[in-house]
Protein backbone atom coordinates (compact mmCIF):
# COMPACT_ATOMS: atom_id res chain seq x y z
CA UNK A 1 0.00 0.00 0.00
CA UNK A 2 1.11 3.77 -0.72
CA UNK A 3 2.21 5.64 2.25
CA UNK A 4 0.03 8.54 2.63
CA UNK A 5 0.30 11.81 4.84
CA UNK A 6 -2.45 13.87 5.67
CA UNK A 7 -2.32 17.53 6.32
CA UNK A 8 -4.58 20.81 6.33
CA UNK A 9 -0.99 22.52 6.38
CA UNK A 10 0.02 24.57 3.29
CA UNK A 11 3.95 24.41 5.07
CA UNK A 12 3.89 21.15 5.77
CA UNK A 13 2.79 20.40 2.79
CA UNK A 14 5.48 22.01 0.95
CA UNK A 15 7.64 20.55 3.44
CA UNK A 16 6.82 16.75 2.61
CA UNK A 17 6.70 17.86 -1.28
CA UNK A 18 10.95 18.72 -0.89
CA UNK A 19 11.03 15.37 1.18
CA UNK A 20 9.80 13.58 -2.38
CA UNK A 21 6.10 12.73 -1.63
CA UNK A 22 3.96 13.17 -4.73
CA UNK A 23 1.19 16.06 -3.54
CA UNK A 24 -2.39 15.06 -4.55
CA UNK A 25 -4.62 17.69 -5.34
CA UNK A 26 -3.42 20.01 -2.26
CA UNK A 27 -4.92 23.59 -2.68
CA UNK A 28 -4.99 25.68 0.24
CA UNK A 29 -7.60 28.64 -0.96
CA UNK A 30 -5.61 31.48 -1.29
CA UNK A 31 -2.85 30.31 0.20
CA UNK A 32 -2.09 28.07 -3.51
CA UNK A 33 -1.91 24.71 -4.26
CA UNK A 34 1.64 22.95 -3.75
CA UNK A 35 2.46 20.77 -6.97
CA UNK A 36 5.07 18.48 -7.29
CA UNK A 37 6.95 17.17 -10.32
CA UNK A 38 3.74 15.68 -11.51
CA UNK A 39 1.85 19.55 -11.31
CA UNK A 40 -1.68 16.66 -9.91
CA UNK A 41 -3.71 19.55 -9.21
CA UNK A 42 -6.59 21.44 -10.96
CA UNK A 43 -7.90 23.98 -8.53
CA UNK A 44 -7.26 27.62 -8.00
CA UNK A 45 -4.77 28.69 -10.22
CA UNK A 46 -4.27 25.06 -11.31
CA UNK A 47 -8.00 25.01 -12.91
CA UNK A 48 -6.95 25.43 -16.17
CA UNK A 49 -5.41 21.28 -15.63
CA UNK A 50 -7.82 18.47 -15.99
CA UNK A 51 -9.01 16.36 -13.38
CA UNK A 52 -5.96 14.35 -11.27
CA UNK A 53 -7.25 11.08 -11.77
CA UNK A 54 -7.53 11.26 -15.52
CA UNK A 55 -3.99 12.54 -15.81
CA UNK A 56 -2.27 9.85 -13.59
CA UNK A 57 -4.57 6.95 -15.43
CA UNK A 58 -4.03 8.22 -19.29
CA UNK A 59 -0.24 9.57 -18.62
CA UNK A 60 1.38 8.13 -15.12
CA UNK A 61 0.31 5.07 -14.68
CA UNK A 62 3.14 4.00 -13.00
CA UNK A 63 5.02 6.38 -12.01
CA UNK A 64 5.23 6.30 -8.63
CA UNK A 65 5.09 2.69 -8.40
CA UNK A 66 8.45 2.61 -7.00
CA UNK A 67 8.31 5.26 -4.62
CA UNK A 68 4.09 5.09 -3.82
CA UNK A 69 4.24 8.56 -1.46
CA UNK A 70 1.68 10.97 -1.01
CA UNK A 71 0.55 14.16 0.15
CA UNK A 72 -3.20 14.88 0.66
CA UNK A 73 -5.63 17.09 1.91
CA UNK A 74 -9.59 17.43 2.06
CA UNK A 75 -12.00 14.68 1.31
CA UNK A 76 -10.69 11.47 -0.41
CA UNK A 77 -12.96 11.87 -3.29
CA UNK A 78 -12.82 9.47 -6.26
CA UNK A 79 -10.79 11.80 -8.71
CA UNK A 80 -7.60 11.80 -5.78
CA UNK A 81 -7.81 8.39 -4.94
CA UNK A 82 -7.89 6.87 -8.43
CA UNK A 83 -4.62 8.91 -9.13
CA UNK A 84 -3.18 7.53 -6.09
CA UNK A 85 -4.03 4.04 -7.39
CA UNK A 86 -2.92 4.64 -11.19
CA UNK A 87 0.04 6.59 -9.93
CA UNK A 88 0.95 3.90 -7.56
CA UNK A 89 0.10 0.86 -10.02
CA UNK A 90 -2.31 -0.53 -7.18
CA UNK A 91 -4.41 -2.44 -10.25
CA UNK A 92 -3.52 -3.74 -14.28
CA UNK A 93 -3.32 -1.01 -16.31
CA UNK A 94 -6.02 -2.66 -18.33
CA UNK A 95 -8.50 -2.42 -15.10
CA UNK A 96 -8.46 1.42 -15.59
CA UNK A 97 -10.66 1.93 -18.70
CA UNK A 98 -11.04 5.62 -19.97
CA UNK A 99 -15.25 4.92 -19.80
CA UNK A 100 -14.47 4.85 -15.59
CA UNK A 101 -11.71 7.69 -15.33
CA UNK A 102 -13.39 10.00 -17.60
CA UNK A 103 -16.94 9.88 -15.55
CA UNK A 104 -15.04 10.60 -12.33
CA UNK A 105 -13.28 13.28 -13.90
CA UNK A 106 -16.21 14.64 -15.20
CA UNK A 107 -18.45 14.14 -12.30
CA UNK A 108 -15.76 15.79 -9.95
CA UNK A 109 -15.65 18.78 -12.15
CA UNK A 110 -18.82 19.34 -13.45
CA UNK A 111 -21.17 16.80 -11.83
CA UNK A 112 -24.42 19.15 -12.18
CA UNK A 113 -27.11 17.08 -14.41
CA UNK A 114 -24.79 13.74 -14.40
CA UNK A 115 -27.26 11.09 -13.67
CA UNK A 116 -24.37 8.39 -12.38
CA UNK A 117 -27.55 5.78 -12.46
CA UNK A 118 -27.83 6.03 -16.37
CA UNK A 119 -24.71 4.06 -16.67
CA UNK A 120 -22.62 1.31 -15.64
CA UNK A 121 -19.24 3.30 -15.33
CA UNK A 122 -21.36 5.85 -13.68
CA UNK A 123 -22.71 3.24 -11.30
CA UNK A 124 -19.49 2.13 -10.16
CA UNK A 125 -18.54 5.79 -9.08
CA UNK A 126 -21.67 5.84 -7.17
CA UNK A 127 -21.13 2.62 -5.43
CA UNK A 128 -17.65 4.34 -4.41
CA UNK A 129 -19.24 7.90 -3.48
CA UNK A 130 -21.43 5.59 -1.14
CA UNK A 131 -18.29 4.13 1.09
CA UNK A 132 -18.68 5.15 4.38
CA UNK A 133 -15.93 6.17 6.60
CA UNK A 134 -14.13 8.41 3.58
CA UNK A 135 -13.03 10.98 6.02
CA UNK A 136 -10.62 13.45 6.05
CA UNK A 137 -8.02 11.81 7.69
CA UNK A 138 -4.88 9.74 6.45
CA UNK A 139 -6.98 6.43 7.39
CA UNK A 140 -9.93 8.22 5.40
CA UNK A 141 -7.92 8.40 2.13
CA UNK A 142 -6.24 4.60 2.86
CA UNK A 143 -9.54 3.32 3.42
CA UNK A 144 -10.91 5.07 0.22
CA UNK A 145 -7.73 3.63 -1.55
CA UNK A 146 -9.06 0.00 -0.22
CA UNK A 147 -12.28 0.19 -1.58
CA UNK A 148 -10.89 1.87 -5.30
CA UNK A 149 -9.10 -1.01 -5.89
CA UNK A 150 -11.80 -3.78 -4.49
CA UNK A 151 -14.22 -1.94 -7.19
CA UNK A 152 -11.39 -1.84 -10.29
CA UNK A 153 -10.26 -5.48 -9.42
CA UNK A 154 -13.91 -7.06 -8.77
CA UNK A 155 -16.36 -4.87 -10.33
CA UNK A 156 -19.80 -4.84 -9.10
CA UNK A 157 -22.63 -7.57 -8.93
CA UNK A 158 -26.77 -7.05 -9.69
CA UNK A 159 -27.44 -6.61 -5.79
CA UNK A 160 -23.89 -4.40 -5.26
CA UNK A 161 -26.17 -1.85 -8.24
CA UNK A 162 -29.61 -2.17 -7.04
CA UNK A 163 -28.29 -0.69 -3.61
CA UNK A 164 -26.43 1.68 -5.33
CA UNK A 165 -29.95 2.89 -7.05
CA UNK A 166 -31.52 2.35 -3.86
CA UNK A 167 -29.51 4.67 -2.19
CA UNK A 168 -28.89 7.45 -4.19
CA UNK A 169 -32.66 7.85 -4.64
CA UNK A 170 -32.60 7.83 -1.17
CA UNK A 171 -30.35 10.74 -0.92
CA UNK A 172 -31.89 12.87 -3.59
CA UNK A 173 -34.42 13.30 -1.25
CA UNK A 174 -32.45 13.58 1.88
CA UNK A 175 -31.07 16.54 0.02
CA UNK A 176 -33.74 17.92 -0.42
CA UNK A 177 -35.30 17.95 3.01
CA UNK A 178 -32.32 20.24 3.79
CA UNK A 179 -32.98 23.27 2.15
CA UNK A 180 -33.51 26.14 4.90
CA UNK A 181 -33.98 29.23 2.85
CA UNK A 182 -33.90 30.61 -0.78
CA UNK A 183 -33.32 34.25 -1.19
CA UNK A 184 -34.49 36.35 -4.24
CA UNK A 185 -32.08 38.97 -6.15
CA UNK A 186 -32.64 41.29 -3.13
CA UNK A 187 -32.36 38.60 -0.22
CA UNK A 188 -35.87 38.42 0.58
CA UNK A 189 -37.13 34.80 1.71
CA UNK A 190 -39.17 32.87 -1.06
CA UNK A 191 -41.22 29.53 -0.28
CA UNK A 192 -39.85 26.36 -0.87
CA UNK A 193 -41.48 24.80 -3.56
CA UNK A 194 -42.36 21.03 -3.37
CA UNK A 195 -41.63 17.90 -5.86
CA UNK A 196 -38.27 20.05 -6.88
CA UNK A 197 -36.89 16.49 -7.94
CA UNK A 198 -38.84 17.42 -11.05
CA UNK A 199 -37.51 20.78 -11.37
CA UNK A 200 -35.09 21.47 -14.07
CA UNK A 201 -31.47 22.83 -13.03
CA UNK A 202 -31.38 26.72 -12.39
CA UNK A 203 -28.13 27.37 -15.31
CA UNK A 204 -27.61 29.39 -18.52
CA UNK A 205 -30.45 31.78 -19.13
CA UNK A 206 -32.88 30.03 -16.82
CA UNK A 207 -31.16 30.52 -13.98
CA UNK A 208 -31.78 34.65 -14.00
CA UNK A 209 -35.43 33.95 -15.30
CA UNK A 210 -37.24 32.70 -11.94
CA UNK A 211 -36.95 34.12 -8.68
CA UNK A 212 -34.48 32.38 -6.85
CA UNK A 213 -31.11 33.44 -6.35
CA UNK A 214 -29.61 31.83 -2.93
CA UNK A 215 -30.39 28.55 -1.29
CA UNK A 216 -28.87 27.69 1.85
CA UNK A 217 -28.86 24.17 2.51
CA UNK A 218 -27.68 22.00 5.37
CA UNK A 219 -26.90 18.21 4.82
CA UNK A 220 -25.35 15.44 5.58
CA UNK A 221 -25.62 13.96 2.11
CA UNK A 222 -24.05 15.53 -1.25
CA UNK A 223 -26.79 17.22 -3.28
CA UNK A 224 -25.93 20.08 -5.20
CA UNK A 225 -27.29 17.99 -8.22
CA UNK A 226 -31.09 18.62 -6.64
CA UNK A 227 -30.39 22.24 -4.52
CA UNK A 228 -29.80 23.81 -8.28
CA UNK A 229 -32.91 22.88 -9.64
CA UNK A 230 -34.36 25.56 -6.23
CA UNK A 231 -31.45 28.05 -7.15
CA UNK A 232 -28.45 28.93 -9.16
CA UNK A 233 -26.61 29.90 -5.78
CA UNK A 234 -26.18 27.18 -3.29
CA UNK A 235 -24.60 27.78 0.31
CA UNK A 236 -24.28 24.58 1.48
CA UNK A 237 -23.36 24.03 5.48
CA UNK A 238 -21.80 20.44 5.81
CA UNK A 239 -22.46 20.11 10.04
CA UNK A 240 -19.88 17.25 10.58
CA UNK A 241 -16.96 18.93 9.49
CA UNK A 242 -18.66 22.39 9.76
CA UNK A 243 -17.71 23.72 6.73
CA UNK A 244 -19.28 26.13 4.43
CA UNK A 245 -19.37 25.37 0.33
CA UNK A 246 -20.56 27.83 -2.47
CA UNK A 247 -21.16 26.71 -6.03
CA UNK A 248 -22.97 27.18 -9.11
CA UNK A 249 -23.71 24.84 -11.61
CA UNK A 250 -21.45 25.89 -14.11
CA UNK A 251 -19.52 28.43 -15.81
CA UNK A 252 -20.99 29.98 -17.96
CA UNK A 253 -24.28 30.70 -14.87
CA UNK A 254 -21.33 31.55 -12.54
CA UNK A 255 -20.08 34.23 -15.29
CA UNK A 256 -24.15 35.88 -15.40
CA UNK A 257 -24.42 35.83 -11.99
CA UNK A 258 -21.08 37.41 -10.84
CA UNK A 259 -19.46 38.62 -14.11
CA UNK A 260 -15.85 37.40 -15.78
CA UNK A 261 -13.68 34.55 -13.35
CA UNK A 262 -17.47 33.59 -11.73
CA UNK A 263 -17.06 32.65 -7.92
CA UNK A 264 -13.52 33.77 -7.95
CA UNK A 265 -14.50 37.34 -7.06
CA UNK A 266 -16.26 35.65 -4.25
CA UNK A 267 -13.33 33.55 -2.54
CA UNK A 268 -11.44 36.94 -2.18
CA UNK A 269 -14.32 38.81 -0.89
CA UNK A 270 -15.12 36.25 1.43
CA UNK A 271 -11.81 36.27 3.21
CA UNK A 272 -8.49 35.01 3.93
CA UNK A 273 -8.20 31.24 3.40
CA UNK A 274 -11.68 30.53 1.54
CA UNK A 275 -10.89 29.51 -2.35
CA UNK A 276 -11.87 26.99 -4.70
CA UNK A 277 -13.05 27.02 -8.90
CA UNK A 278 -15.00 29.54 -10.83
CA UNK A 279 -18.30 27.29 -10.47
CA UNK A 280 -17.24 25.71 -6.59
CA UNK A 281 -15.36 26.37 -3.50
CA UNK A 282 -15.74 26.69 0.34
CA UNK A 283 -14.25 28.19 3.76
CA UNK A 284 -10.70 27.90 4.93
CA UNK A 285 -9.91 23.94 5.49
CA UNK A 286 -9.61 22.97 8.64
CA UNK A 287 -11.49 25.66 10.12
CA UNK A 288 -14.94 25.27 11.91
CA UNK A 289 -17.47 27.48 11.09
CA UNK A 290 -21.08 27.54 12.87
CA UNK A 291 -24.30 27.23 10.78
CA UNK A 292 -24.92 31.17 11.25
CA UNK A 293 -21.65 31.58 8.56
CA UNK A 294 -23.70 29.74 5.63
CA UNK A 295 -26.27 32.59 6.09
CA UNK A 296 -23.91 35.10 6.14
CA UNK A 297 -22.35 33.94 3.44
CA UNK A 298 -25.43 34.58 1.55
CA UNK A 299 -25.83 37.83 2.26
CA UNK A 300 -22.84 38.39 1.12
CA UNK A 301 -23.06 36.84 -2.55
CA UNK A 302 -26.38 39.00 -2.83
CA UNK A 303 -24.83 41.77 -2.41
CA UNK A 304 -22.53 40.81 -4.98
CA UNK A 305 -24.90 39.76 -8.06
CA UNK A 306 -24.75 41.59 -10.88
MN1 LIG B 1 -10.38 16.73 -8.40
Amino acid sequence: MPTIRFTHDYDTACRLRDEGFEPIECAFGQYGSVLGPLELDHHGTESHREGVAIRACRDFYGARAADPRFVVTGTPDADAVLAIVALSGLVERDALQPAFYEVVARHDTDPIGMDLLASDEGVMLGWFNQRAGLSQSEKGFQAAVQAMVDLLQMGLDDADRAQVRRADLSRRRTALRGVLAIHDAQGQPLPVPEGAVDHPVCRGEAATEGAARVAVVQSAVWGFDQWYRLAPVVVSYASRIAKVTVGCPDLETAERLFGPGGLMRAWVALGRGWGGRETIGGSPRGERLPLTEAFQTAERLIEMLR
